[in-house]
């Protein structure tokens, strides 16, 4: 009925965390430089460039991955072809001398975003460890 599409609709968005500045990215409500999209990932630039290259890989729903600790069973494939994006996208960029990929989770790991994204940096010599 109606009335149960509506009740199951409202449970489904209370279960949802709330929508990020990535979300509107990915719902091409903000603009953004994007350099890769597929069905279920998008990369992107960073707005604030750490390296000559520095852009970020997202999920395009995040399905609760607000950040990397909250990955379950069900996240791994979607985890995996994130990182595959990572490094096809960095061939892309030129990065064949090497590259970086972080994923900061949570207060400790400088999360500002909790959408999880890669961070893909590099074109130039970085340096170990990081901050
Ligand atoms: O990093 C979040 C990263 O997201 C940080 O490097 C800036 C970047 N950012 C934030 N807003 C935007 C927009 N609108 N476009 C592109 N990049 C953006 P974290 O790992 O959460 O600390």
């Amino acid at each position: 009925s109606g009335e149960e599409a509506a009740a199951k609709a409202a449970a489904h968005l209370a279960d949802q965390d709330p929508p990020t500045i990535f979300d509107k990215i990915v719902a091409k409500q903000i603009p953004a430089t994007i350099i890769y999209e597929d069905d279920q990932a998008l990369a992107f630039r960073d707005i604030s460039p750490q390296a000559p290259v520095h852009f970020l890989v997202i999920p395009k729903n995040r399905s609760g991955l607000t950040r990397l600790s909250k990955a379950t069973e069900e996240h791994k494939a979607l985890l995996g072809h994130l990182l595959f994006v990572a490094q096809k996208v960095a061939m892309a960029e030129n990065l064949g001398e090497g590259f970086r990929v972080t994923i900061n989770d949570g207060p400790n790991g400088c999360q500002s975003v909790y959408h999880l994204h890669l961070h893909v940096m590099g074109g130039r010599q970085l340096t170990w460890p990081p901050g």
